[in-house]
């Protein structure tokens, strides 16, 4: 099948500038831009969108730019841009394929499956590894940078589909870059697509399991290390082509900091922070892709440390991006200074991976259950990342009766997993228990719902946490047990040693045993034992 975005009418040639399409030798010749002064106090959008929202309208306008006429020969292919309805690349398309299969993954719709098949029809038509390029050294960035994407949505895609009928194809892109290293001292724009390409081959090395392509992708993000840490200015903190310095900071987390987890913390202390903290509007038509790729950086870095100061960082450009979406299509240019009738498929594709499925995936629940303890039910969740941005409400219906309380009174926060016992449940009722997970800025995600019925003992006993507690010599427990016998309860101390102890009969049913005990103040462990089994809650003693 002949390529016809190859055959281009003059003024679209002029106009492809613009576009994340492949450069000539001469502006491949550029240096690196020059480094840009970190730059405060601009205005933002944080805090006044709906990242999920925003996410689904993005991916809409890039379905409306698909190529959907059969008889065409860019069939399934993905349009540039507004202004560039005559450029249609695989790129563009390996990124709509990442964005709808993340859409299914996060809704469970099936609405976009037939415009990624579509898509796949053209990557197919047009593989990364082919791209136009290739013949001189300064135009090799492209297919490196293209079989990156390809890696990244065919993992999405059969992660999502369980359809392994293109491995093949992501297969091939990862050797490509392993089989393929360009030299990356020689172009700025070489340099950055290889960080990029380097973070995707060492996740797909992994997820396939395939030590040799590992051992590739070490290998390269070591050069790239070396070079960045030699010239941090404008290996980390610069641009060239549609790429910044972001890609550099992202793809080291995704490959040689995986490799050395140890030693991440540390190295992003010294070299994130030449990441500027926006570029601003003007200094080239791509600074919003620019801006996305240090978007990413951030991310990495914030994930790689913990450190809130980088999640503002990323969460700023976030917003800076989403505020361009000015007539509320969707798209957004590729400059701050673009207009809304230039909105392009590929930028808006950058939104969505680099920033907005980013804030969505670290409001993540999993493990959300609810389970009945005597006199309660105890509800749980973990965060799906350690470092993350949200604090968590629970909220729970009794079904058959109207209305969805929020149940807890404070934001639950603190490190992961979580656990909320809500003691207004009667015994016997059914309940569901939804967890509601608040960004620092002030959108939420809720999860559930768990259903639980309250009451019963589906344990074969329960201990209740002491009251009062903290206490001074007397203080209370409740214990419940499904069968009468023996039941032995001890207080320890945090060096294991046993300070109270009683061993009795019980009927089935619950008690409450009163414990007087003299003890130095300090935390302590209170313990049924009932069998082989054990229950265990935190006390504390105050003098
Ligand atoms: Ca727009
Ligand atoms: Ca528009």
């Amino acid at each position: 099948m002949k390529r016809a975005r190859i055959v281009m009418a003059a003024a679209a040639l002029a106009a492809a500038a613009a576009a994340t399409q492949i450069w000539t030798e001469e502006e491949m010749a550029r240096p690196f831009g020059p480094p840009v002064a970190p730059r405060v106090g601009y205005s933002l959008a944080a805090g006044q969108y709906d990242p999920h929202e925003v996410y689904e309208n993005g991916i809409a306008f890039v379905a409306r730019w698909q190529v959907t006429d059969p008889n065409d020969p860019n069939y399934g292919g993905i349009i540039e841009g507004e202004d560039l309805t005559n450029v249609i690349q695989t790129d563009n398309t390996q990124e709509s394929v990442w964005d709808w299969s993340r859409w299914r993954d996060m809704t469970g719709s099936r609405e976009y499956d037939d415009y990624v098949a579509r898509s796949w029809i053209y990557i197919l038509n047009f593989p990364a590894w082919l791209e136009e390029g290739w013949g001189s050294e300064s135009q090799k960035y492209y297919r490196i940078y293209n079989c990156g994407w390809g890696m990244r949505a065919e993992m999405m895609y059969r992660h999502v589909t369980g359809d392994t009928s293109h491995q093949d194809y992501g297969l091939t892109c990862a050797q490509f870059v392993a089989d393929n290293a360009i030299n990356i001292t020689l172009y700025p724009a070489n340099f950055y697509c290889t960080a990029w390409a380097v973070g995707n081959l060492y996740e797909y090395a992994e997820d396939v399991g395939d030590a040799a392509l590992k051992a590739s992708a070490l290998a390269l993000a070591e050069q790239v290390k070396a070079l960045a840490e030699e010239a941090p200015a404008t290996r980390i903190g610069s641009y060239s082509w549609a790429m910044s310095g972001g890609a550099t900071v992202w793809g080291l987390h995704e490959s040689y900091f995986r490799e050395h987890p140890g030693e991440e913390a540390a190295w992003m202390a010294q070299y994130a922070p030449y990441m500027p903290e926006l570029v601003p509007a003007g200094s080239n038509t791509w600074d919003n892709a620019w801006n996305a790729w240090f978007m990413l950086g951030y991310y990495a870095a914030y994930h790689a440390t913990g450190d809130a100061a980088y999640w503002t960082r990323f969460d700023n450009i976030a917003g800076n991006l989403v505020a361009q979406d000015t007539d509320d299509d969707g798209g957004i240019p590729a400059s701050q200074a673009g207009t809304s009738d230039a909105d392009q498929s590929w930028v808006t594709s950058y939104m969505c991976y680099m920033g907005m499925d980013r804030i969505l995936r670290d409001l993540g629940v999993k493990d959300l259950a609810a389970e009945p303890r005597p006199g309660e039910v105890r509800v749980s969740w973990a965060a799906e990342f350690e470092y993350h941005a949200a604090n968590y409400n629970v909220y729970r219906e009794e079904v058959g009766v109207p209305g969805r309380p929020k149940v807890n009174s404070q934001p639950i926060g603190g490190p992961s997993p979580y656990e909320f016992a809500d003691p207004h449940v009667a015994v016997g009722h059914k309940y569901r228990y939804w967890v509601e997970a608040e960004g620092a800025t002030g959108f939420s995600r809720t999860f559930g719902p768990a259903e639980v019925t309250a009451g019963g003992f589906p344990l074969s006993f329960g201990l209740s946490q002491n009251y009062p507690n903290p206490f001074s010599t007397h203080t209370t427990v409740d214990i419940a047990l499904a069968e009468g016998g023996e039941a032995d309860l001890s207080i320890y101390d945090l060096a294991g040693r046993e300070v109270w102890r009683r061993d009795d009969n019980y009927g089935a049913g619950k008690h409450a045993v009163e414990i007087d005990a003299d003890l130095p103040a300090g935390v302590y462990l209170c313990q049924l034992k009932v069998g082989e089994e054990a229950a265990v809650r935190r006390m504390v003693v105050v003098k």
